[in-house]
């Protein structure tokens, strides 16, 4: 390892001693582009790394609510805008208990190599709240967004900062947010994306990462003479990602057996109905266990178990730190020759470690969930041209982003190993 990444990384750890995930993602971009240090020592020079690992921006608030018995709740926002070198900062808001400093400022770290991934003029940054949306009415979600956005409005603008969904935060919590952000503001611009159909959004936003994911692995498997037919899924989550990979890879004839959530996971032998999964999850907000119920050959334990099932293709859709050393051994030992992150950091270093070794191919989720912003983008470029275009010009757009952002990783990875 050269010193000067070690010197950064060591750095970072003093200034940021209790953000484990952000030292985490730090610290695998920063191993994983040391052949570019060596040949461009001018990098040193500029302190391209101290720079990089610095948010311009840190924005942290208070998000007072009131449940619907009257109760007041506090809750902690926040906004990280990591970079703006290539336009004006793109991310998404996460909604979950978990959401801390470390968290926000992993996910805009990551964010900033995705954006650039996919050619598209966005820089990066991240958002959220510790609020939990699971198991709150709608009035009690709407109060939450319009008390966040309350504060978040005066630091975001089409131009500035643009916001998405992620973990907790779908078409409902977007609709409360840029109503908010229009009553305030009173300008009906494209400030966040995700947005509903009827103002302003994309058509395929919705399908956009689960979708982009199935085609990197798509674009893997064609240099391979091989597609998704007959192989066999293992997916984990039962989101946004998670079910639009699930739909794609089996309209592409593979065989999705896994899918799970926070509480536990389901082994359908005859492969995810779709359909219930989406009635279930995005109509009922239910869990995986209620899926099992109305299927006659499919499974549910609680806790954590997906990447014991045999498999030709691994796909972490949930969230960061899913897949660990014991899982990767297990997919190794079960025959699973490649595994794609839908997720943020789903997979553990020394997990990712233990992959490489083992000769299965890791796509990290900086290159393989990239369509989502992408799309993200797309939806940035209609709103500003005030015209929507139909879901199959969306669609083939977010497909050649893929494939390319699938030539430029395919072709760094040779490069790094000497290939070519
Ligand atoms: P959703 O909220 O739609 O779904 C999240 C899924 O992951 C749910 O099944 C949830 O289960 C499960 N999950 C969340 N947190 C945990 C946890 N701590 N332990 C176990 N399971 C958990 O989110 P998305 O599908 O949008 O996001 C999934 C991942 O993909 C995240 O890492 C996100 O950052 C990433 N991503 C999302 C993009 C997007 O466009 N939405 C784009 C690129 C990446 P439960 O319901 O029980 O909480
Ligand atoms: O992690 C991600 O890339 C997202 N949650 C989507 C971000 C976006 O701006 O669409």
């Amino acid at each position: 390892m050269s010193s000067y990444v070690n010197d950064v990384i060591e750095r970072t750890k003093e200034k940021n001693p209790a953000q484990p995930e952000f030292i985490q993602a730090v610290s695998e971009v920063l191993y994983s582009i040391e052949p570019a240090l060596n040949i461009h020592p001018e990098y040193k020079d500029a302190a391209l790394l101290e720079r990089i690992v610095e948010p311009e921006r840190v924005v942290m608030f208070r998000v007072p609510w009131v449940d619907d018995s009257g109760k007041v709740h506090v809750n902690r926002g926040y906004r990280v805008q990591f970079n703006s070198a290539l336009g004006p900062y793109k991310g998404g808001l996460r909604l979950h208990p978990s959401v801390n400093l470390s968290i926000i400022k992993f996910l805009g770290f990551e964010q900033i190599f995705k954006n650039s991934l996919t050619t598209l003029p966005m820089g990066g940054g991240k958002g959220g709240c510790d609020f939990d949306p699971k198991g709150k009415s709608d009035a009690e979600v709407m109060r939450f967004c319009q008390s966040f956005m309350s504060e978040l409005f005066r630091h975001i603008g089409a131009d500035t900062d643009v916001p998405a969904g992620d973990i907790g935060t779908g078409a409902r919590e977007i609709g409360y947010m840029y109503g908010q952000y229009k009553k305030l503001k009173n300008e009906f611009v494209g400030v966040l994306t995700g947005k509903g159909i009827s103002f302003g959004g994309s058509l395929a936003r919705t399908q956009a990462t689960g979708f982009g994911l199935i085609y990197f692995v798509q674009e893997y498997l064609k240099t391979q003479k091989d597609s998704f037919d007959g192989k066999r899924v293992c997916i984990s989550g039962s989101g946004n990602v998670a079910i639009y990979a699930a739909q794609k890879a089996q309209d592409l004839g593979a065989k999705v057996v896994t899918m799970s959530d926070s509480t536990g996971w389901i082994n359908d032998e005859d492969g995810i109905d779709i359909e219930l999964m989406k009635q279930i999850k995005e109509v009922e907000r239910g869990r995986v266990s209620d899926y099992a119920k109305q299927r006659s050959n499919c499974k549910y334990q609680d806790g954590r178990g997906v990447w014991s099932v045999k498999c030709d293709i691994a796909l972490p859709c949930a969230t960061q730190n899913e897949l660990l050393i014991d899982d990767a051994k297990d997919l190794a030992k079960n025959g699973c020759k490649v595994v794609a992150e839908g997720a943020n950091m789903p997979t553990t270093l020394d997990a990712t470690e233990f992959l490489q070794s083992a000769g299965i191919i890791f796509i990290p989720g900086k290159a393989s969930n990239a369509g989502g912003v992408a799309t993200s983008g797309l939806e940035m470029s209609q709103n500003s041209e005030r015209l929507s275009w139909t879901f199959e010009q969306v669609n083939q757009k977010l497909q050649g982003i893929m494939r390319n952002i699938f030539e430029a990783a395919d072709s760094a990875a040779m490069m790094a190993q000497g290939i070519v």
